[in-house]
């Protein structure tokens, strides 16, 4: 007889996760955790039964028509069955309304996230537009322009999906990606004081969005990043045409393939500045930061599922007389990466509750710079985090590990996605490098004694993270091409310390 060997098994995600469901016992008041707990329960079921169905159906991707029978341009994206129920299980489960609502006060971004931790593989990566829908509205409230707050926060943190906008964040050009400096689309006033775009957008990912908001140089100002502004726009007009916009294609990706992330030509697209026609990368810094923790989040759903479906296929097949659990170097190998997965969940959902403290004004006045110094870190670590697990996880599996219709290379290939958006590893160190700046690290600093003050002093690895990274900010402080050298060793060392 052939020996025919049985497929890993994934269970409730969350009630399998003792490491989600330990965390949130003791980050949560007791009646916040009881009223949330049905929902991530059926989360983690439905997060089960995506992954079996997956198997068992042919991959689905987006397709670009861009002209129908008769000539005319429409530029239609089709999207995939799991992205057609997207809508309204975001609007069911409040995906990105949850983080905003005042039920849970400061807990509002713990219970959320705990939420797109769990849905996020099942998703097919609409997390992605979820995570520029909260940005936006993040950035939105922010500027404080009341119309624009008016008219967009209610669809984005909709819980109706007949209602529910996303919205996506076009930066990246040809020219300018990480360097957004370097934006060639021109906003052009009319004499009607109405503002028009002119360009090309080189990444626009989810473009099938009702708004985005995204950057552009007024026409005659100077070069630079200072002199972009940062405008708002809808993507279609009131009788559903594009509003000047042209979808040229779609990208051919190495992963996310289900996500339809498009090249565009803005030609006369009708847009609002969001603020004073300038400065609008720092308009855009809120969002930025947002999807950033998003991305976090997402990466360390990557690892659980990596490690959840590792660990139980570990436990079937069976190699030299035992089964693989039980060989120490297999079981080793494994609980290393357990290790090191659980220790950035700790740091990741410290960052969403640090997040929902400093948004609802809950937090201690150093929570602040905490915050802007941990949301690259927690980025940048778990992006390549995310991508070693998900390699190991494929060696664990041995030659199935490199079978596509396993499931697991695409944990591989869509893993490969969280260091390179929304900043790469290198371009946050140089963030890190900025936030720690201008006294930044005494905020930090402060704000780590007080918080290991809080847990006691178990953790002093932090405080002398913090000192050698002083002292090494002092040592360089002349020499910029020495920091910046040094910058994604100083980030990889002080997120592993915190
Ligand atoms: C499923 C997972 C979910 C994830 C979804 C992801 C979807 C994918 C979408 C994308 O990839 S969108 C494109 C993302 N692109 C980037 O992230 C660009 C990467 N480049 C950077 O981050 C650069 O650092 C940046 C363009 C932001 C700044 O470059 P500059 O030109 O050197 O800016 P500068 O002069 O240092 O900063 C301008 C202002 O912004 C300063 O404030 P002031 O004007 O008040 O002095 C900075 O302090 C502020 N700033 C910059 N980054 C900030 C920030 N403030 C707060 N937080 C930050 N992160
Ligand atoms: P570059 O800026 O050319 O970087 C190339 C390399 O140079 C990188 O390794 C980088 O780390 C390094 N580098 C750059 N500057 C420095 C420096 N000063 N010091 C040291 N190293 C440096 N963008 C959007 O705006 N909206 C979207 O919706 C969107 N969706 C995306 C979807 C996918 C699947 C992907 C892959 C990308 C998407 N992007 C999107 C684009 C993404 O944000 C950019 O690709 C990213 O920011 C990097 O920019 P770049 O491609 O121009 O690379």
């Amino acid at each position: 007889m052939d020996f025919v060997q049985t497929a890993p098994v994934l269970g409730n995600q969350y009630r399998d996760d003792r490491v989600l469901r330990a965390y949130l016992e003791r980050a949560l008041p007791r009646a916040v955790h009881a009223s949330i707990e049905g929902d991530l329960d059926e989360l983690g079921a439905h997060a089960a039964v995506a992954w079996n169905e997956a198997r068992t159906r042919m991959p689905s991707e987006p397709v670009l028509t861009q002209w129908d029978a008769w000539g005319a341009r429409i530029d239609h994206v089709g999207i995939t069955p799991v992205w057609q129920r997207g809508a309204a299980l975001t609007a069911r489960y409040g995906l990105v309304a949850a983080g905003h609502e005042t039920t849970h006060g400061a807990h509002a971004r713990t219970d959320q996230f705990a939420r797109v931790y769990l849905h996020h593989i099942a998703s097919e990566f609409y997390t992605c537009p979820l995570a520029m829908s909260d940005g936006a509205a993040t950035a939105l409230k922010a500027s404080g322009n009341s119309a624009l707050i008016e008219r967009a926060l209610p669809h984005l943190l909709s819980r109706d999906p007949a209602t529910l906008w996303l919205s996506g964040q076009w930066m990246t050009e040809t020219a300018g990606g990480s360097d957004v400096g370097d934006t060639e689309t021109i906003a052009r006033l009319d004499g009607d004081g109405r503002w028009w775009l002119y360009g090309r957008k080189w990444f626009t990912s989810a473009v099938v969005g009702e708004m985005a908001l995204t950057l552009a140089r007024p026409e005659g100002a100077p070069g630079g990043a200072d002199s972009l502004a940062l405008f708002y726009l809808e993507t279609r007009d009131a009788t559903g045409r594009w509003n000047g916009i042209r979808i040229d294609r779609l990208k051919d990706k190495l992963g996310t393939r289900e996500l339809p992330t498009a090249e565009l030509h803005l030609d006369g697209a009708y847009a609002e500045p969001v603020g004073e026609a300038v400065h609008g990368v720092r308009l855009i810094a809120p969002m930025l930061n947002v999807t950033r923790t998003w991305n976090a989040v997402c990466a360390l759903a990557t690892m659980r599922r990596c490690l959840a479906l590792a660990f139980d296929y570990a436990r079937r097949r069976h190699a030299f007389g035992r089964r693989l659990i039980e060989q120490p170097l297999h079981r080793a190998t494994l609980a290393a990466l357990q290790a090191e997965f659980e220790a950035a969940f700790q740091l990741v959902f410290f960052v969403t509750e640090l997040l929902g403290r400093v948004e609802t004004g809950a937090s201690a006045s150093d929570d602040k710079a905490l915050l802007r110094v941990l949301t690259p870190l927690a980025k940048l670590w778990t992006g390549k985090l995310a991508v070693r697990i998900a390699s190991e996880t494929c060696e664990a599996f041995g030659g199935a590990g490199y079978i596509e219709n396993t499931g697991i290379p695409q944990l591989l290939r869509d893993a490969q996605v969280y260091p390179i958006w929304e900043g790469t590893t290198n371009v946050l160190a140089l963030d890190v490098l900025r936030a720690l700046g201008a006294n930044g690290i005494d905020g930090v600093t402060r704000a780590a004694g007080a918080l290991l003050g809080e847990a006691g002093s178990d953790r002093h690895g932090v405080r002398s993270a913090l000192d050698a990274a002083r002292n090494w900010l002092v040592a360089h402080s002349a020499h910029r091409d020495a920091l910046e050298s040094g910058a994604r060793g100083l980030a990889l060392t002080l997120a592993r310390s915190f």
